[in-house]
């Protein structure tokens, strides 16, 4: 069985990686000007040739790649190789437009599994584990990236697939789940379930992955209490490949991007302009090892940090922080820039669980906006004057992160529906007069 720790390409030295980069780089250039037209038409516009492209030093000649762009291409346009040697098919969720679909080669398959079972072995997966994937399966590429992975660390794969949360327990009861993969709403909600019915004892887990979805500090030390494991952050996008672009080793201090196969920049989103080491900006991408669905610096929209400090597990791979949220995700309420991850730490900070609804309206020309928040069943309470209270200590505790004063309206135990995918945090009620 392969070892999915590479020593020889995860503590590669600087100049190693880069030289590494350069030269795929350059093949990459070359790929996507011969195959894809898309491609070649955007470099000829912009007057450059694949010789161009020497190495990395180059990269910031390429034009950038837009969701718009992938929409306007769909869904061949982007294709890399002929469609007889495509095997697979994963999507976005699409909510609003087109979808995006990506495509894959059974060797860029190959890579994607490569990169899951990486992030699994730095959580400490063995094949001795058994491996709990309740992520979604089907088109979105959380189930199939974990399973593909987890595959391949050799471990005893089980592909619950999320929903039906009493049959979750009851397998991980029985065969003694070691690891769990889901959105880290979701595991938030199986630690809640658990707890409730005693069942804590009963459960053997050790380490849980979860991505997918913007979630705090506060939320990670919340689930690794309620579940009594380490929890580790994933992170990825169906574009570039889905999960395990990056990926959370034991330190627990930022993803390390599996830089062989994927270049990160970090941009000003304004200006397109590449911002140094430590600035927070928009992460871009680029595909330098995937043939099919090549991707040369696409914007992900997300917002985040990336350094490369020495991490202590002796990783050389860029580190990215959490990813703040989509720039696209982020609300500007009264002309202020709110995301819900800060709500949701003044929350967990206060106690209460991660369960919460932000709803933004308009009155006439006013901003307005409602925070619905859960209370546990201890804080649970009749009293109207004890709520109320409650609810001014948090509006002040918002304020003081925020600047602005917003609602509060605490909710009963259990009101707020529970996410087995990714949560829904915002409910923008705005948009309908747009
Ligand atoms: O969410 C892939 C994935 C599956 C990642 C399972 C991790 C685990 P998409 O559905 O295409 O793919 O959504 C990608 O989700 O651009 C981010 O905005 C967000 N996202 C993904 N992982 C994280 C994370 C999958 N760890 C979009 N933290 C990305 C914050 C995340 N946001």
């Amino acid at each position: 069985m392969k070892n999915y720790y590479q020593p020889e390409i995860e503590t590669m030295p600087l100049e190693e990686l880069q030289a590494l980069q350069s030269e795929r780089l350059a093949a990459q250039v070359q790929h996507v000007y011969e195959n894809v037209p898309f491609y070649r038409g955007k470099m000829d516009a912009a007057g450059i040739k694949p010789e161009d492209i020497k190495g990395i030093e180059d990269l910031h000649k390429l034009p950038f790649i837009t969701k718009d762009d992938l929409r306007d291409q769909y869904p061949y346009g982007l294709l890399g190789v002929p469609l007889d040697q495509v095997v697979r098919i994963q999507s976005t969720s699409g909510t609003t437009g087109r979808r995006v679909v990506a495509f894959y080669t059974q060797d860029d398959i190959n890579v994607w599994e490569d990169c899951c079972a990486r992030a699994l072995v730095a959580v400490g997966a063995t094949k001795e584990d058994v491996c709990h994937v309740s992520y979604g399966y089907g088109l979105f590429t959380g189930g199939p990236g974990l399973n593909g992975g987890s595959h391949k660390v050799g471990c005893l794969t089980l592909p619950m697939s999320s929903g039906n949360t009493e049959r979750q327990i009851q397998f991980m009861e029985d065969l003694g789940s070691t690891i769990l993969c889901c959105t880290p709403s979701y595991a938030s909600y199986l630690g809640e379930t658990i707890t409730e019915q005693g069942r804590k004892d009963n459960i053997k887990l050790k380490a849980g992955i979860f991505g997918a979805e913007p979630w705090t500090e506060e939320m990670r030390r919340d689930i690794e209490k309620t579940l009594g494991i380490k929890a580790y952050d994933i992170y990825g996008l169906t574009e570039i490949s889905g999960p395990g672009v990056s990926f959370e080793c034991q330190a627990q201090a930022g993803m390390h991007i599996q830089e062989d196969h994927f270049i990160p920049e970090i941009i000003d989103p304004d200006t397109g302009e590449v911002l140094p080491e430590g600035e927070v900006g928009e992460l871009v991408f680029s595909c330098i090892t995937k043939k099919a669905f090549p991707l040369l610096r696409y914007r992900t929209r997300d917002l985040c940090i990336l350094t490369r400090e020495q991490c202590s597990c002796g990783r050389t791979h860029v580190r990215m922080m959490k990813p703040k949220g989509r720039s696209d995700d982020m609300l500007i309420v009264k002309g202020v820039n709110v995301f819900p991850s800060q709500i949701e730490t003044v929350l967990i900070n206060k106690g209460y669980p991660a369960n919460y609804l932000i709803i933004v309206d308009r009155v006439g020309t006013n901003d307005t906006m409602e925070v619905q928040v859960e209370m546990t069943a201890e804080m649970f309470s009749d009293s109207l004057k004890e709520v109320a209270a409650r609810e001014k200590e948090l509006v002040e505790a918002i304020k003081a992160m925020l600047g602005i004063k917003i609602k509060v309206k605490l909710v009963a135990p259990k009101t707020i529906a529970r996410s087995e995918g990714k949560a829904k945090r915002v409910d923008d009620r705005r948009k309908l007069y747009d």
